[in-house]
């Protein structure tokens, strides 16, 4: 006969689950009682009556015979202990499983994770089995107080009945020492899902962070419309950039508005802004109307209040007071902000200057070797102090290598906005002037790995792209701007300042010292450093030719 267990709705069985059995005892006298009282007592309380219980017969319960065994699934220790304090003197666990339970099924899975959950909830074995030891002792207490009944009157009595009976005879002492051992049994279970629960948030989590991780760097190349419908969704949100909103601009002082653009709704303002309690700092803010979230749009327009401000047969104009459901301004801060920064985003008068080699050794090499203007945040991204999880595509190489990353301008909502820069690793190109036939392999490297790159994870395939070198740039490191032909007209795409990396690549296979002898025209404005040189240097003084 295959051995099973006694207990109600316990499927463990001899030989099919990791579990051992144990006899009824026999001495002391009292303690075989306790185990069965304890047992039918908690299977009355509190389980199912549904289901078949193959330990009746006639309506009756039998009482265990020698072959009758309770698995270690019952003791919290997975075996009986003879002395009377401790915790499994009587079985007590899994004692009120209802009979459609099946506790093979969770039995040594279970007594595993709840030891874990105990130890990841800080309770600890030691703990609960104190907590367990003090119910079972005040059951065992309890359960002595009350007279062992003998066998044969129980054999007589049905079911209900004898519980009846043995509820009266515990009332109510013992049965508040089963009710502590239940809470405590309760306590173990509640632990359990609670371990399980964080474990799934965590795998969620996990989940989560991976989808926002693939979309940030990788939709599929055959949906390239999908990336730009998730972030129009909101789904691509700079969450982990604005996950927390603060009142950055509550302090800020306006001293100036620098420049103003109606048409690319854009403002740059020069203030001060707030620094701990006391100070505060120069700070220039770059303001621009971000696009139209279309996933809120109906939403905020349902709380949109507005004033009328043209009627005309069925044509009506009005001003409208969006809810701020989605944010509607793009900010830049620079702070602290040096007068160069001051001056970089200020109303200027524009200067053409075309410069030759000769200007550019005697006074253009002269000023960037003077500038101040630092690339702090080129060596930060570089050495992935900043920006790390924001790269798209990395080389390590020291001498072709170079980090793609979103521009700083491009808020990564949209891909038809797509602006990304690539910069080299390599120290010491300061721009243009500087190419020639030995950086070949690195502009190929660059132009070949970032259209490649571009591809696969925005969808925008190269002849969509726009890729150039500014001359002049603000920061004189060598970078390469990559923007999406559909964005239209990003600052310095013109031909004044942009110079298409094709187009550098071919001039300089036609003539290797090219950009060392060209004659380059660029537009220098009044406030900028580069732009005083030249005045000192009389340059405006004759005309262009
Ligand atoms: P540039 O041709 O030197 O000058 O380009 P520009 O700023 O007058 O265009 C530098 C590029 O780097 C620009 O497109 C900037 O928007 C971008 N940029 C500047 N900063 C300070 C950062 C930054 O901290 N992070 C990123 N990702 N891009 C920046």
């Amino acid at each position: 006969m295959v051995t099973s267990c006694w207990v109600k709705g316990c499927k463990n069985r001899a030989g099919v689950n990791k579990v051992s059995f144990f006899r009824f005892p026999r001495r002391p006298e009292n303690k075989r009682q306790m185990w069965i009282d304890h047992i039918i007592g908690q299977e009355s309380r509190l389980t199912s009556s549904e289901g078949s219980d193959r330990r009746l017969r006639l309506g009756k319960i039998q009482e265990p015979s020698n072959h009758d065994r309770i698995c270690s699934d019952h003791f919290i220790t997975g075996k009986p202990s003879n002395d009377p304090l401790h915790v499994d003197y009587i079985p007590t666990l899994k004692i009120s499983l209802s009979t459609t339970e099946a506790p093979n099924k969770i039995s040594s899975v279970s007594r595993k994770k709840q030891r874990q959950s105990d130890l990841a909830l800080g309770s600890g074995d030691h703990h609960e089995g104190e907590k367990r030891k003090e119910a079972a002792k005040a059951l065992l207490i309890m359960t002595k107080m009350s007279t062992p009944r003998s066998s044969s009157s129980r054999k007589t009595n049905p079911q209900s009945k004898w519980c009846k009976q043995k509820a009266s005879q515990t009332a109510p002492d013992a049965s508040f020492a089963l009710a502590t051992a239940k809470i405590s049994h309760l306590e173990k279970e509640i632990a359990l899902l609670q371990n399980v629960n964080s474990h799934l948030r965590s795998q969620k989590q996990t989940f989560e962070d991976e989808i926002k991780r693939s979309r940030k760097m990788a939709p599929t190349p055959e949906d390239p419309k999908k990336r730009k419908i998730d972030n129009e969704s909101g789904d691509m949100k700079l969450s982990d950039d604005c996950s927390s909103s603060s009142l950055l601009f509550k302090d800020f002082t306006l001293k100036r508005v620098l420049r103003e653009d109606p048409r690319s709704k854009t403002i740059s303002l020069h203030g001060t802004l707030s620094k701990g309690e006391h100070t505060s700092a120069s700070a220039v803010v770059l303001l621009e109307r971000k696009p139209f979230e279309v996933s809120t749009l109906e939403d905020s327009l349902h709380k949109a209040r507005t004033t009328e401000t043209l009627s005309n047969d069925i044509y009506s104009t009005h001003d409208a007071f969006s809810a701020g459901i989605s944010p509607d301004l793009k900010a830049t801060v620079i702070c602290p902000a040096t007068e160069k920064h001051i001056s970089k985003y200020s109303e200027h008068e524009p200067f053409l200057v075309r410069e030759t080699s000769d200007l550019y050794k005697s006074v253009t090499e002269p000023c960037i070797a003077q500038s101040k203007f630092s690339i702090q945040w080129v060596y930060n991204i570089l050495a992935k102090k900043s920006e790390s999880e924001r790269i798209v595509v990395e080389d390590p190489d020291p001498e072709l290598g170079f980090v793609l990353l979103p521009d700083m301008k491009w808020d990564r909502k949209n891909s038809d906005q797509l602006y990304l820069v690539a910069i080299v690793h390599k120290h010491g190109i300061k721009s243009l002037r500087d190419l020639n036939m030995q950086h070949l392999p690195l502009l190929e490297n660059i132009r070949s790995k970032c259209l490649a790159g571009i591809k696969e994870q925005f969808g925008v395939p190269p002849h969509q792209m726009r890729v150039y070198l500014h001359y002049q740039p603000s920061y004189y490191h060598l970078h390469v701007h990559f923007t999406n032909l559909k964005l239209d007209s990003p600052p310095g795409s013109d031909i004044m300042r942009a110079h298409l990396l094709d187009d550098v690549i071919d001039n300089i296979k036609g003539d290797p010292q090219f950009y060392q002898k060209a004659t380059i025209s660029y537009v220098l404005r009044d406030g900028d450093e580069l732009y005083k040189w030249y005045k000192d240097a009389n340059y405006f003084e004759g005309d262009c030719s």
